[in-house]
């Protein structure tokens, strides 16, 4: 056994030797190292209630564990299994092992092949408390056929935690969940909207209303839906007069930059906002015309050129003088390095 222990304990010597008794020790899964993949189906031993919540008896798939949670085989990149045939509100608990303090990107791999694109809503719990608000499970052509959603920049602390996921509504299948160290916003590159500083209110972004009024990925009072733009995700919606949102990045070369800025303005009216570095405005007034088509979902790619931005740590903020539009991302294309 390459997962346990075996004990035989034999009687005293006597003509025959009798095997007394045999304990077998089970080692049980042990505690998942973070940063790495837990596999869904290694999910805690135990029973239905305590280790996961399963609402049906056994395991439709049949295969790999004898429990309630129901288990397939995959042909996904990496093959092996998955979890399916999941249910509103099943949970799966696994003991992991934070190796460091810091900020990690966790990424959730699942397969999600419901008509509706806003289906497939799921969570991370760390020790009972939330960890990532609601996520989306990005639609997929089938449910052998797997994509990622990703929660960025979530501070972990060292140590054993206990982890749940969450499966707020079923007809997802799981194959696994990735955990790697967040680095930084590097520039060039995008930043999303959502993905704000994790320092609270007044140090990170300025939100007017208590609460997360949609109730999706993060747990503050920003307020943040999902989208159907192109790549999905989640922007910043709800944006009232002199809302702000802050994100740190690291400018990896200097030189002259476009900034493009993913918004969309279903209403009649023009919004306006600007972006500071370091509390310095770098882009001036950015007008958005307003739509009029009262789609909040149809996004427009604003880009402001000739921005000079110097290598190193960068503290960018985005003010919005005038209200409303929706944020998606933000994206920095280097032009012209010094
Ligand atoms: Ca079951
Ligand atoms: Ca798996
Ligand atoms: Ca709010
Ligand atoms: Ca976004």
């Amino acid at each position: 056994m390459s997962d346990g222990t075996i004990n035989l304990d034999f009687m005293p010597l006597s003509e025959t030797p009798v095997i007394n008794a045999i304990e077998i020790i089970a080692k049980g899964i042990s505690k998942a190292a973070i940063p790495g993949t837990i596999q869904a189906e290694d999910y805690n031993a135990g029973e239905n209630g305590i280790a996961y919540n399963d609402m049906w008896g056994g395991n439709e798939g049949g295969i790999y564990r004898r429990d309630d949670v129901d288990i397939g085989v995959t042909n996904d990149i990496d093959g092996g299994y998955k979890v399916g045939w999941t249910q509103d509100y099943e949970w799966l608990n696994y003991d992991v092992f934070v190796a460091e303090t810091g900020f990690y990107n966790i990424d959730i791999r699942t397969s999600n092949p419901s008509v509706d694109w806003y289906w497939g809503r799921m969570k991370l719990e760390l020790d009972g408390a939330d960890l990532t608000s609601l996520l989306i499970a990005p639609l997929t052509a089938g449910s052998d056929l797997f994509d990622e959603s990703t929660a960025r920049k979530i501070p972990l602390t060292a140590g054993a935690h206990t982890l749940k996921l969450l499966i707020n509504q079923g007809g997802i299948d799981v194959n696994w969940l990735r955990f790697t160290k967040h680095i930084s916003f590097d520039i060039p590159g995008r930043i999303e909207a959502e993905d704000y500083g994790r320092d609270g209110a007044d140090a990170s972004y300025s939100d007017s209303s208590i609460g997360n009024y949609a109730g999706w990925y993060r747990h503050d009072d920003v307020d943040v839906d999902i989208t159907s733009d192109v790549g999905g995700g989640y922007k910043v919606a709800w944006i009232t007069d002199n809302e702000w949102l802050k994100y740190d990045a690291t400018i990896t070369a200097s030189g002259t930059y476009d900034v493009e800025f993913r918004v969309s303005k279903g209403d009649m009216d023009d919004a306006v906002f600007h972006l500071e570095r370091d509390g310095v405005d770098i882009t001036g007034p950015i007008t958005v015309t307003g739509s009029g088509t009262y789609d909040w979902n149809m996004f427009d790619t604003i880009t402001v050129n000739n921005i000079n931005l110097e290598e190193g740590a960068a503290s960018f903020r985005i003010v919005v003088d005038q209200a409303s539009l929706d944020i998606n991302w933000m994206q920095f294309i280097l032009m012209l390095p010094n």
